[in-house]
């Protein structure tokens, strides 16, 4: 297969693990004999210094003229406090999901069986936790009127959806469901939000087509407690922006470490892949950042492309990197291995 990639590794660790899961798939390409083409842009706090813009136009054509888009990590001490400013690094991230219509953001919470006693949870609570976030990222209070007066004290963030925001992203969480455990958790805030109400409203009618699967509310107060003491009971939670991304760095804990988990971004016709975690800049070049989550952000871009197998042997590779303690020391604080050898013993392993 011939696949065209952009590369948007931003900001902090960002080139440094995207460049490990590039390293896996040119091992991937090499076995399947596939061809993978990488090209680079800007986007983040390193396209404002460039360019002015943190999504330069020359970065956004390469994403809308692409098969996928790999994105590391965005954000930086130096920009990141100009909240409300356009040249915020993650307003590079917010456009960039809104011109490529990106609208589901799909965030898998598994434990690996060798990183149990790293969570702070007790193992017999973890053990077989497997769920997804279905996390809406085209609507909500992310993108809505902000304001704020000439005084500066008095601020609002507008929240609304509509009912084909709904209705699209409840159609995907459904049809994941039924490929796993049947069953839909949406969470939200019913209780006092009007959207919430929408939500509910809208996802009991998509649920009518798909009988086999269970539709359960939980309101997101609640979802974030049992999140910690009952995580098996989730199978797919369907949720909107601000409350997805919340709950899926909280639901990191149970793994042990958020450099574990990859997410995927859908859209009718884009498709972008990224670690959950932020720039997290201390560790800039440090050779520290744990390269796992970028490494599945690239299994996750294989599987989305119907290349299982290539998608497996990477979960494998993974799986064997975390068995031989082969890992950084956000999972082994003894350990000698860095971002690179991580990398490299992934990628050594798919060409073995
Ligand atoms: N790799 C994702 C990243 O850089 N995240 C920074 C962040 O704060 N993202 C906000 C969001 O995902 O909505």
């Amino acid at each position: 297969m011939n696949l065209k990639i952009a590369v948007l590794s931003g900001d902090g660790i960002g080139p440094e693990v995207i460049l490990q899961a590039k390293k896996a798939l040119n091992a991937i390409a090499i076995v399947y004999d596939h061809e993978f083409v990488f090209e680079d842009a800007f986007i983040g706090a390193i396209a404002v210094e460039k360019t002015g813009n943190p999504l330069p136009e020359q970065t956004l054509n390469l994403c809308l003229n692409t098969d996928a888009v790999l994105f590391g990590t965005v954000g930086d001490a130096e920009h990141d406090n100009d909240i409300n400013n356009k040249l915020n690094p993650i307003q590079g991230l917010l456009k960039l999901r809104q011109a490529l219509g990106l609208y589901a953001n799909i965030r898998p919470i598994k434990p690996y069986k060798d990183l149990l006693d790293l969570s702070p949870l007790k193992r017999k609570i973890i053990e077989d936790t497997d769920f997804i976030i279905f996390r809406e990222i085209s609507g909500g209070s992310y993108f809505c009127e902000k304001k704020i007066n000439d005084q500066g004290t008095v601020a609002s963030d507008l929240c609304e959806y509509t009912e084909e925001e709904i209705i699209r992203i409840s159609h995907l969480a459904f049809k994941a469901a039924q490929k796993r455990k049947n069953k839909v958790t949406l969470v939200d805030k019913a209780s006092i939000l009007e959207t919430s109400r929408l939500w509910r409203r809208t996802a009991t009618e998509v649920a009518k087509n798909y009988p086999d699967v269970a539709l359960e509310f939980l309101l997101v107060d609640n979802a974030a407690m049992q999140i910690i003491i009952n995580p098996k009971q989730f199978d797919v939670i369907l949720t909107e922006n601000l409350f997805g991304d919340i709950l899926s760095d909280e639901a990191s804990v149970i793994t042990g470490a958020i450099g574990l988990l990859p997410s995927a971004s859908l859209g009718n016709s884009s498709v972008l892949f990224e670690p959950i975690h932020g720039s997290f800049t201390e560790a800039k070049r440090k050779n520290i950042a744990n390269p796992i989550a970028s490494v599945l952000s690239a299994a996750m871009l294989l599987e989305h492309f119907g290349l299982h197998l290539e998608s497996e042997k990477v979960y494998e590779a993974v799986h064997k990197a975390i068995e031989l303690n082969v890992v950084t020391a956000d999972l082994n604080p003894y350990s000698k291995f860095g971002t690179n050898e991580v990398g490299d013993f992934i990628s050594n392993y798919i060409l073995s």
